[in-house]
């Protein structure tokens, strides 16, 4: 485990170990059955490459309408509950009391990206956002709070975590490649991540 900063995104190297890494496949495995994944249609018509879902009260939802927080998933139920295998990082690594009220699943197929982007629909930017990657190697470039700025990136790995907090909490981030299948935790490939935030 080492930790790295990088405009201010604090990353924590190989936080997890790899029974900690298969630990957390299984619990999400239930999660992701009650909530499949789904890929969203963004404000201007286009599919998102990553699909996703949700764990916790609120789960990230986008359509042409926009970006926000809903209580159920597309399919009409709610989301089931974020494993506490998930909050021990959160608890971990922030030191709060207050628990996430989302716990937002992305999947990474061969070929998908996250295009840069703030993560900006929740009430209170003080509380920090918890990034977990498993998996497959994903390229995260990282900037500032202009979108047009310089950008940084890093390549994350499975059991790798990031904190983005302080000057980091609203800065533009994405993920522009994966290596597909340089990781052999997910039997079919791709990378998982995990994004713990508070919504209310
Ligand atoms: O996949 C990642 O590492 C980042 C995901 C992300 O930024 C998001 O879901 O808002
Ligand atoms: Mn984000």
């Amino acid at each position: 485990m080492s930790k790295l900063r990088l405009r201010g995104f604090e990353i924590h190297k190989s936080y997890l170990s790899r029974a900690g890494q298969r630990d957390l496949i299984d619990a999400l495995r239930p999660v992701l059955k009650a909530a499949p994944l789904f890929s969203p249609t963004i404000p201007g018509g286009s599919k998102m490459s990553v699909r996703m879902t949700s764990a916790g009260a609120f789960g990230w939802y986008a359509d042409t309408e926009g970006y926000r927080y809903v209580a159920q998933h597309p399919r009409g139920m709610g989301w089931p509950e974020i494993p506490s295998s998930i909050l021990a990082i959160w608890h971990d690594l922030t030191g709060l009391e207050r628990q996430p009220d989302c716990c937002l699943i992305n999947y990474y197929g061969e070929g998908a990206r996250m295009g840069l982007h703030q993560d900006k629909d929740e009430a209170d930017f003080s509380y920090p956002v918890v990034s977990v990657s498993l998996g497959d190697d994903g390229l995260l470039r990282v900037g500032g709070k202009n979108r047009s700025g310089k950008t940084d990136s890093v390549w994350l790995s499975s059991g790798d975590v990031v904190v983005m907090a302080g000057e980091a909490r609203l800065a533009y981030h994405g993920v522009d490649r994966i290596r597909f299948k340089s990781s052999r935790l997910l039997p079919k490939g791709g990378r998982l991540n995990l994004t713990l935030r508070v919504v209310t």
